[in-house]
Order: C-alpha cells, then sequence, then structure tokens
C-alpha cells in the first residue's frame, strides 16, 4: 500500500477517510488554481500511487471559487520555453492526465467557477464531472495566442464533439447551465457539486473494486483500439472481472432474492 499522506505536496492537499474516498484539492486559490509545473509534477505524483493505495473513489476539487484557469500564463510567459521545453511540459501534462482517465481508480471532479483551458483538460480526464450553477468551461487559447497541449483535442471531442470544440476555441465561446450538461461537458448540474461529487464516490464505492477498475480503465483502452480488438479485450476483461470471487456472494444474494433490486425512482 502506498501511503500518499507521505509525500510532500505545496500545490495539492491530499486526504483519505476511513471508507477510502479520497479527497484531492487544487490549492492555489490565489491564482485561480493555474497550472504550473509543480502543481503537474504533484499530480503525476498523487494520481501514481493512488491505485496502490486502497482508495475506492477520489473528489477532486478546488479552494476558493474557481476549479482551475488553465495553464499557469505567468510562469509560461517567464520562463520564455523554447519549443522543446514546452513540448516536455505537455508530455508531463499528458502522463498526470493519463494517470487519472487510465488509473483505474474512480475519480470524480467537483466543478465550479471558470473550468477554461488547461482546466478543462484536467477536467475532461475525471472519469464523473458534477457541475454546479457558478460552473462555466471555456478554450481561451485562441485568444491567448495558444494552443491546447494538455489532451484536449483528444478528450474534448469525446465529450462534445469536434465541431463544437473548434468553436470555443476559434470563438471563446463559453458553456454554462443547462447547456453545457446538454452537450455533454458535464453528467450533473447541481445546487452543491461536492456534495453531489461525494455522494456518487460513496455509491461508486460500494461495487467491487475490480468492477471499478474495469469502468475506469478498460472503457478508455478500448476507445483507442479497433472495433475488433476492443471486442476482444473486452471480453477478456469481462472474463477476468465477471468470474472474481468478489462477485460470487453477489450473484448469490441475486439468486437467493436478497439482492438489492434496481429502482428506477433511485436513479441520477
Ligand atoms: C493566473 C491565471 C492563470 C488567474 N495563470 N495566473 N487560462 C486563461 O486564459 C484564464 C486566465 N484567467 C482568467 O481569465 C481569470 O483569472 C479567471 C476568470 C479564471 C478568474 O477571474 P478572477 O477575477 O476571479 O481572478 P483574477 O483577478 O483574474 O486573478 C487572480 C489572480 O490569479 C491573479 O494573480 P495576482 O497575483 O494578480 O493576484 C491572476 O494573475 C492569477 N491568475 N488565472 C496564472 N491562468 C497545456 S496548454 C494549456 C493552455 C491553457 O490553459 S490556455 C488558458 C489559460
Amino acid at each position: 500500500m502506498r501511503d500518499i499522506s507521505a509525500l510532500t505536496l505545496d500545490n495539492l492537499l491530499f486526504q483519505m477517510d476511513a471508507d477510502g474516498i479520497a479527497t484531492v484539492t487544487l490549492n492555489r486559490a490565489a491564482k485561480r488554481n493555474a497550472l504550473n509545473a509543480e502543481t503537474i509534477e504533484e499530480l503525476v505524483e498523487v494520481f501514481s500511487a493512488l491505485p496502490a493505495s486502497g482508495t475506492r473513489a477520489v473528489v477532486l476539487r478546488a479552494e476558493g471559487p474557481h476549479f482551475c484557469a488553465g495553464l499557469d500564463l505567468i510562469e509560461h510567459g517567464r520562463e520564455q520555453r523554447s519549443p522543446a521545453e514546452f513540448m516536455r511540459i505537455c508530455l508531463r501534462w499528458h502522463e498526470a492526465f493519463n494517470k487519472i482517465e487510465y488509473g483505474g481508480v474512480p475519480v470524480i471532479a467537483a466543478l465550479k467557477g471558470a473550468v477554461v483551458g488547461g482546466g478543462l483538460e484536467l477536467a475532461s480526464s475525471v472519469h464523473i464531472r458534477v457541475m454546479d450553477e457558478t460552473t462555466y468551461f471555456g478554450l481561451p487559447e485562441g485568444q491567448r495566442g495558444l494552443f491546447t497541449g494538455g489532451g484536449a483535442t483528444i478528450r474534448v471531442p469525446r465529450l462534445i464533439g469536434q465541431a463544437r470544440m473548434v468553436d470555443m476555441m476559434l470563438t471563446g465561446r463559453l458553456y454554462s447551465g443547462e447547456e453545457a450538461t446538454q452537450v455533454g461537458l458535464a453528467q450533473y448540474r447541481v445546487a452543491d457539486s461536492e456534495a453531489k461529487a461525494y455522494e456518487l464516490a460513496r455509491r461508486v464505492a460500494q461495487n467491487t473494486p475490480l468492477s471499478n477498475f474495469a469502468a475506469c480503465s478498460a472503457i478508455s483502452h478500448m476507445q483507442n483500439m479497433s472495433g475488433l480488438d476492443a471486442a476482444y479485450a473486452e471480453a477478456m476483461v469481462a472474463g477476468i472481472v465477471n468470474t472474481q470471487d468478489a462477485a460470487k456472494g453477489r450473484l448469490d444474494s441475486f439468486a437467493q432474492g436478497t439482492a438489492q433490486k434496481i429502482k428506477p425512482g433511485e436513479a441520477g
């Protein structure tokens, strides 16, 4: 078991409760949680350690009124990076966000305020996005003379389609409110995104870890495969997950009629 509490974190906070629900907090509120190079390294460290830490689900939240203002533009301007240096920075962003998406531990983001640029790249790497009424999504790269470098070109079109992403980048269009959930930027829109994120995390944590692992890594991998290979990989994953010992008790209790039944009124 990896002890994440032992990591030295200056830009993030990490907490784990007795039920294995971890909280990762973006903790640069004074800079609107802009992603500097150090924060990205801390995200790599935390999300690398999470799968072996006993964590059942993660809530990714932020201090202050905004989830994340994207790339730290002050640091970027100050560092005068060469193309090769910034390419390496982008690869570290990919490392961090791939750890989140492919790590096999469910990550639920509690969104608020600005979720822009690299903030949207971060949010689009998690498994469930919960927004509140203050949340807005944007890709202001076009206005800043920049381009996305943290995986948006792969993940954002998966959520909302290429045409909407190109429009956001060219025109600075923001999505908020009901429209944001309708286009697919968030799965939930509620008054209190943190309370909902914890409620979902607790629900998700009741599944077997192996089922969650498959949902939070296999599906992403399969999207990168041909249909034929994905179907083969799906059969292999199902072979492992659907025959696990942890599922046997659940199947027995279903057969005995003691398992909870699916109730449509309780969905969502
Ligand atoms: C920052 C950043 C930042 C705020 N980098 N320091 N992202 C953007 O283009 C978004 C830029 N930020 C904003 O548009 C606004 O700050 C917000 C709408 C997010 C919030 O507004 P507000 O009025 O609450 O805060 P503020 O007064 O603008 O900022 C407060 C402080 O945060 C201030 O620092 P201070 O030292 O003057 O107090 C700001 O400089 C600082 N701050 N945002 C650095 N982004 C891998 S490529 C990814 C490419 C991108 O992500 S491009 C998108 C960049």
